[in-house]
């Protein structure tokens, strides 16, 4: 029996340098088997072009946010991040995602589940994925989200309103092997976890020189196995378990910086090469250059700017990503971050009714 398209609320944003469906958690099945197997056929998985979705066949435009108000008194609504894979049928909720958090306050607004609080408003936001938190702020005047400005980021053509977020240090431990480099493979990496899990390795190390474009160092087969391997041994350092079917942790490769910032970067995602770099990656990234004796302090310059002012440059394949980031130490003397915030933006594409392919005519 054909029960023909399902039918669902949809709010299409550009969150950051990424692409996603925001839906409201209400307007979703309730059981995570059924909402994925909705998911995958909304977004037209699997299938390398998602010709059939609403995805743009790419980790970065195939992406879901789930919001509903929180229960938490910390928090005024709860983001659930879905990466939906493009050319296989799975659905993972076990990496946040930094960019499309950017438009989750602007969707609250627009979906009434905050009230806007004048020309600007600041939406708690509870990241379920990690059970972080996060503030959000960007313009709300005359009660109506204002998305056009004149913030610039770089991988996004032209300019829009400033959504400026806010992250309270992460409840888990910021070098989540306990060392502050581990030898993996016969190369010297440091795992850091600042709301993403993320390796970083001296790009010159694995024989490239970190300046190469993503699609290069996509086609290095060579490259490709010595990174899948790294990875797998540092999700099991990093207490995550057998990581070969999971998007965490990231790899990020340092090189010194060429245009005034910090470091060099390319990231894996993990196994294709991000166009830019992810927030949360980002803010990893970042705290990690500054840990003493971890791999990135030697290749990064962190000018006395940077010490004053918290701010890192990471610079990207597509420009750079400041993150505002300072490191302490925890009571047992640990490096832990005191603060992170990033400037990202948001906007709505559309809003409306996706209609998702029936069940009997999607791939098996
Ligand atoms: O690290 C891509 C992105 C991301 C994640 C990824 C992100 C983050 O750029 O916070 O934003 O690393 O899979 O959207």
């Amino acid at each position: 029996m054909n029960r023909g398209p399902e039918e669902v609320r949809c709010l299409l944003m550009r969150g950051g340098t990424s692409k996603g469906a925001y839906f409201l958690a209400a307007d979703l099945p309730a059981d995570p088997a059924a909402r994925d197997d909705l998911l995958l056929r909304i977004m037209g998985s699997p299938d390398e072009r998602q010709i059939d979705g609403l995805g743009g066949a790419h980790p970065l435009t195939s992406k879901v946010a789930v919001i509903s108000p929180s229960t938490d008194p910390d928090a005024d609504v709860d983001y659930l991040f879905l990466q939906v894979a493009v050319d296989r049928a799975e659905v993972t909720d076990r990496q946040n995602c930094g960019n499309i958090l950017a438009g989750v306050g602007p969707f609250a607004v627009e979906r009434g589940l905050v009230t806007p609080g004048g020309e600007r408003t600041s939406v708690r936001v509870r990241m379920v994925n990690s059970g972080d938190l996060a503030t959000a702020t960007f313009p709300t005047p005359g009660g109506r989200v204002d998305y056009t400005g004149d913030a610039e980021i770089s991988g996004v053509p032209g300019t829009a309103a400033p959504v400026v977020i806010e992250f309270p240090p992460g409840s888990g431990p910021l070098l989540p092997t306990g060392n502050v480099r581990d030898e993996i493979d016969g190369v010297w990496v440091t795992c850091v976890d600042n709301g993403m899990p993320t390796v970083l390795i001296t790009a010159s190390d694995l024989k490239v020189t970190g300046y190469e474009a993503p699609r290069d160092l996509e086609e290095d087969l060579a490259l490709a196995e010595r990174l899948r391997s790294i990875r797998l041994a540092a999700g099991h350092r990093m207490g995550l378990g057998d990581v070969s079917d999971t998007t965490v942790p990231k790899l990020t490769l340092l090189a010194p910086p060429r245009h005034g910032g910090a470091v060099t970067t390319r990231t894996f995602i993990p196994v294709r090469c991000h166009t830019s770099i992810g927030v949360l990656g980002a803010a990893s990234v970042a705290a990690g250059l500054r840990i003493e004796g971890g791999v990135g302090a030697a290749t990064a310059r962190l000018t006395p700017d940077d010490d004053r002012d918290d701010r890192v440059r990471v610079e990207h394949p597509t420009g750079f990503l400041d993150v505002v980031s300072s490191v302490g130490t925890d009571a047992d003397g640990r490096p832990s971050a005191r603060r992170t915030a990033v400037v990202r933006t948001a906007r709505k594409i559309f809003d409306g009714t996706v209609f998702a392919r029936s069940a009997e005519t999607a791939p098996p």
